[in-house]
């Protein structure tokens, strides 16, 4: 459906004077319905790697932007983050319990936290909240995913120039460093890492040092007691207090530093209307932190920039579809993927010699690297389990190859995405897991984790949600969606379902591809 401009001035002119009067003529007049905000060039919703990405370039180019953001903006509000153990305000979205993958055990009162869950059928699909979306709540991995991969998910790029250009970039750009060795060695903290590495060679796999963008020299500090500690102070997935460089302290930081930026938080966003003149209207929810509306609002803008991340861009993209029949290629949904996410973990892990340690530091640094095992082909963080307790167990997040992609639709009646994802698209990954966790136990004892997951596999937990806007198949090879002229996709939803490593790496490289290619064809004017 097409709102005319007219309309829209007409409504912008009624706002206001309706606003005046209401607010000091007539104190006991119902509340506003709708606040008609001011026509923006640049709107971008969302605010994780691939909108900090196109923000800061558009900023630099001298564009004013606005991000509009459904999150805190927690660096501003002064909350601070909550640790594993003290689950506080960051530990959720909006729930009266904690969502880690398990052991849920402590209660909460709803706040607009900086992790959320989305429940389907046969996954759960966490993903981070507030200003720096997922990079305020993820473990920092900074890997970027094997060239040969690269090419065979994306056929038509350039990987030359990624492997040269893009990727150094962002490792920049996202001050992506690198563990030292005789820290590791040194800290109990790592103890788990240590464990993971010995144990994995013996059972004859290879690993890999993963870089992080946490800061490693703070961690030392940490270590030392002469800063506040934070990764050694189980901090990560309700966010990091200090050491991690998340992106309001990179991208988005930078992008403000040019004067050109705007930030809304809190600021939810439901539905697109594309105008008779092909510039946008954006049904807007203004919200407290109990998640009460307290403004609906109407934005405007010639040129909109969709960075909610794979779901959040998913969701606005399929409502308003069914909304407003606002126009969508039918490929929009198509080859999604769980990024090929299966945790596992193992039991009786050197229970008489101290397990995996009772102190651990939250920032993984090892993997399993078993890609080149045709059979077999996966990747797994060696990953951490803060419990302030030993528990003897080891912890695994894999990533395999997607051979069977989902799609993804909207279910008008209850106002949520569907998944078209079972048990049948996670069979090899399950199999692969399988095939891990017998021979670490066979080499080095220990057992299947009943203890963390049923069965001791965790095939429903997924932390890297991945396509249904596919670069070069829902959009052109730049991002810019197909039947529009102003519109464009810049997150996690451009990768199709996989990449083999975790993803924000590549996220953040598509991202610079995409809006250096745009600014450079003129797209901004
Ligand atoms: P994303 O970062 O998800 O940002 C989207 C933003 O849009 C969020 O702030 C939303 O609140 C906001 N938003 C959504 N809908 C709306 C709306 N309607 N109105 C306004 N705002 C909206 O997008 N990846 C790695 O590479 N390494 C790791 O170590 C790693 N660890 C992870 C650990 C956890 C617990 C989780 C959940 C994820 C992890 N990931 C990791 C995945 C990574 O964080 C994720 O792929 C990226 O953050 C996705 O980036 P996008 O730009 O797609």
């Amino acid at each position: 459906m097409y709102r005319t401009k007219k309309t829209l001035v007409g409504l912008l002119t009624w706002g206001r004077s309706y606003f005046s009067k209401s607010k000091f003529l007539y104190p006991g007049a119902q509340p506003l319905k709708k606040q008609i905000e001011s026509n923006r060039p640049v709107i971008i919703i969302g605010s994780g790697y691939g909108a900090a990405v196109a923000a800061l370039r558009l900023c630099e180019a001298g564009k004013k932007v606005l991000i509009l953001e459904m999150g805190i903006n927690w660096k501003e509000s002064g909350i601070p983050y909550s640790g594993l153990l003290k689950p506080a305000r960051s530990a959720a979205w909006l729930k009266k319990r904690t969502i880690a993958p398990f052991m849920n055990i402590f209660p909460l009162k709803p706040f607009t936290g900086a992790l959320d869950k989305l429940n389907f059928k046969h996954i759960d699909v966490w993903v981070g909240r507030g200003v720096g979306g997922g990079s305020i709540v993820n473990g920092g991995m900074a890997v970027i995913p094997k060239e040969n991969y690269f090419k065979e998910v994306f056929p038509h790029l350039d990987a030359e120039k990624f492997y040269s250009f893009y990727f150094p970039l962002i490792s920049k750009e996202l001050k992506v460093n690198v563990i030292d060795e005789q820290f590791i060695k040194d800290c109990p903290y790592y103890k788990f890492t240590r464990v993971g590495e010995t144990e994995a060679h013996k059972a004859g796999f290879k690993t890999v040092r993963v870089p992080n963008v946490y800061d490693f020299k703070y961690m030392e500090r940490e270590y030392k007691n002469e800063v506040p500690r934070s990764a050694l102070n189980t901090e990560v997935i309700y966010g990091n207090n200090h050491g991690k460089n998340s992106l309001d302290k990179t991208y988005l930081q930078k992008a403000l530093a040019t004067g050109n930026l705007e930030i809304l938080d809190l600021h939810c966003v439901d539905t697109i209307t594309r105008n008779e003149d092909k510039s946008y209207s954006l049904d807007v929810r203004q919200i407290d932190t109990s998640g009460k509306t307290l403004a609906n609002k109407i934005f405007s803008c010639q040129k909109l920039l969709l960075g909610a991340g794979t779901m959040g861009t998913l969701k606005l993209l399929l409502s308003s579809q069914a909304a407003n029949n606002f126009a969508l290629d039918c490929t929009v949904g198509k080859n999604w993927g769980n990024n090929g996410n299966i945790m596992t973990g193992r039991n009786w892990v050197r229970p008489l010699s101290g397990g995996t340690g009772a102190l651990q530091s939250t920032i993984p640094v090892g993997g399993v690297d078993n890609w080149d095992d045709s059979e077999h082909s996966f990747f797994t963080e060696i990953a951490p389990l803060p419990m302030g307790v030993d528990v003897a167990t080891a912890l695994y997040l894999l990533i395999n190859r997607v051979d069977k992609k989902g799609s993804v639709s909207y279910d008008k009646a209850q106002n949520r995405l569907a998944l078209d994802w079972n048990e049948s698209h996670t069979l090899k990954m399950k199999a692969n897991a399988n095939y891990f966790v017998r021979k670490m136990n066979r080499a080095n004892g220990g057992t299947r984790s009943h203890l963390l997951f049923k069965n001791g596999f965790g095939a429903n937990i997924c932390y890297h949600p991945l396509g249904g806007c596919v670069l070069g198949e829902s959009t052109n090879l730049y991002g810019k969606l197909k039947e529009h002229d102003n519109l464009y996709v810049i997150d996690g939803s451009l990768i199709p379902g996989t990449i083999g490593v975790n993803p924000f790496m590549t996220i953040t490289a598509i991202a610079e591809y995409c809006i250096e290619n745009l600014i450079e064809q003129g797209e901004f004017g």
